[in-house]
């Protein structure tokens, strides 16, 4: 069986290493030579991984894999051979919102012009609500000459990637198959029975699109309301975290603390980035527009995506008040920022609210260095080493919860920095201890100052 995944990123990597220990599977992984990835092709056919954060496993799936054949290459020919293609290119949205299709429809023109009879294609990318189906099923069809359902496959099943459990979340988390025909989705279910140990739950497109953006709209919500809770707290003076696991504690299920079907509040922090949230409430809508019979206008998740955009704001806000506190103007202050990625323990730094927080404070500030142990080089932020980054600097600010960061010596950064103050975005570092060493101290969720006595 020739399989050929399309797009070698976090979703394609790891989900062609697994395939390629399929006995009888032969598995090549298709990307173009882009600015921005070009380089997987050799640095995965050399056997490494191109993942600098923490991947379990990743490395020996990654030799293993090349040992079962699997190799990368740019040319499209290999399509010609394919009896399965998966797509798993990523879909971002433009600073519109508007979602971008365009490398997406020129890689299904490629694909139907080049697939045999009887192929199976997988779209695994994020798309709007009906994409599958309408603008998919077309170009495939009218760049073929043949008739999904008929003369080939097509499915939607989506990844539930998350850095740092790569192959395990392919492995181990349910799937969910969505066909454009009941034997479509049977295909579908029998591919991803060689690599998912889990539930694979079979079902149309449209309702595998659907659940995907909603899931994933509903984590942003809740983020959303983790973040406007926060800053209730701090106006009010109550630790938020104090709350979450007051709430969180309600009645749960004795046999699995940690699944509380009753109350999940979410962590607060400097911002939601990364390859999903972001954009995914944006696909959903879009969807919605084009298929929206009643012209129905959601509310709440759009709002909730501004909530979770303007963080950065907050963090500013904060990090200004901490500087007057200590007669410092922003104007003339040397700002240390602690995290890159748009979450701990990863390298990936797609939509990072640090990224943002970096547009924002650059011409306000007289100077703004940062710092991310597992990122070397930026596009347009430049990294610095810890101690080039808090030596002289006014302010030191927490955007990302790596696990080194709850370890900094607070002694040895009053030491260093010009003014001893912290700005804590992701609850890292401990307010008493920071009070305790000197250090003037604000936090998103914790208290700003007691209002009610
Ligand atoms: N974040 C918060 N508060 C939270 C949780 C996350 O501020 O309580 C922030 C993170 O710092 C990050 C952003 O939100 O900036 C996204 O974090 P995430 O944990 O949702 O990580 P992602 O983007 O890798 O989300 C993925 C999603 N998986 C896919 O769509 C393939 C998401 O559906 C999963 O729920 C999530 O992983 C997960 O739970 O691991």
């Amino acid at each position: 069986m020739n399989v050929v995944v399309v797009g070698m990123g976090y979703v394609g990597v790891p989900l062609a290493v697994l395939l390629a220990e399929v006995p009888g599977f032969s598995v090549v992984g298709l990307q173009r030579r882009s600015e921005r990835s070009g380089w997987k092709i050799n640095c995965l056919n050399m056997g490494d991984s191109p993942f600098a954060g923490r991947e379990p496993g990743i490395d020996d799936q990654i030799s293993l894999a090349l040992k079962n054949g699997f190799r990368v290459t740019d040319d499209p020919e290999i399509l010609d051979h394919a009896d399965i293609i998966i797509i798993t290119v990523q879909t971002p949205v433009d600073d519109s919102r508007k979602p971008r299709l365009d490398n997406i429809t020129r890689l299904f023109k490629e694909i139907g012009s080049r697939m045999r009879p009887g192929v199976l294609v997988s779209l695994e990318s994020t798309v709007p609500p009906g994409t599958t189906e309408g603008l998919m099923r077309s170009l495939l069809e009218e760049s073929s000459g043949m008739a999904a359902g008929v003369d080939f496959h097509l499915v939607f099943s989506y990844e539930r990637v998350t850095p740092g459990k790569l192959l395990y979340n392919i492995r181990f988390l349910p799937r969910v198959v969505g066909g454009i025909t009941k034997e479509c989705t049977e295909h579908g279910v029998q591919l991803y029975r060689n690599v998912c140990q889990s539930r694979i739950t079979g079902t149309d497109c449209l309702t595998a699109e659907t659940s995907k953006l909603i899931e994933n709209s509903y984590r942003d919500v809740n983020i959303a309301f983790a973040n406007e809770s926060a800053k209730i707290c701090e106006e009010l003076g109550v630790n938020y975290f104090t709350v979450k696991a007051l709430v969180n504690a309600l009645p749960n299920d004795k046999s699995n603390p940690s699944n509380n079907p009753f109350r999940s509040l979410h962590n607060p922090g400097s911002g939601v980035g990364g390859h999903c949230l972001p954009k995914d409430s944006w696909l959903l809508l879009d969807g919605l527009k084009t298929y929206s019979k009643r012209g129905y206008h959601p509310s709440l998740i759009p709002l909730a995506r501004e909530i979770n955009d303007s963080m950065p704001l907050h963090v500013i806000q904060l990090i200004s008040e901490t500087l007057l506190e200590n007669k410092v103007e922003l104007s003339g202050s040397k700002i240390a920022v602690l995290g890159l990625a748009y979450k701990e323990e990863t390298d990936d730094y797609r939509n990072s609210p640090t990224e943002s927080l970096f547009d924002l404070l650059t011409p306000r500030v007289r100077e703004i260095k940062v710092h991310d142990p597992f990122i070397i080089k930026h596009h347009r932020i430049k990294l610095y080493e810890y101690e080039q980054t808090v030596t002289n600097s006014d302010c030191l600010v927490v955007m990302t919860g790596h696990n080194e960061y709850r370890d900094i010596s607070l002694e040895h950064l009053h030491r260093v920095m010009r003014t001893p103050t912290i700005v804590d975005g992701r609850n890292v570092l401990d307010m008493t201890e920071c009070l305790n060493k000197g250090f003037s101290f604000k936090g998103i969720g914790i208290p700003n100052q007691r209002t009610i006595r």
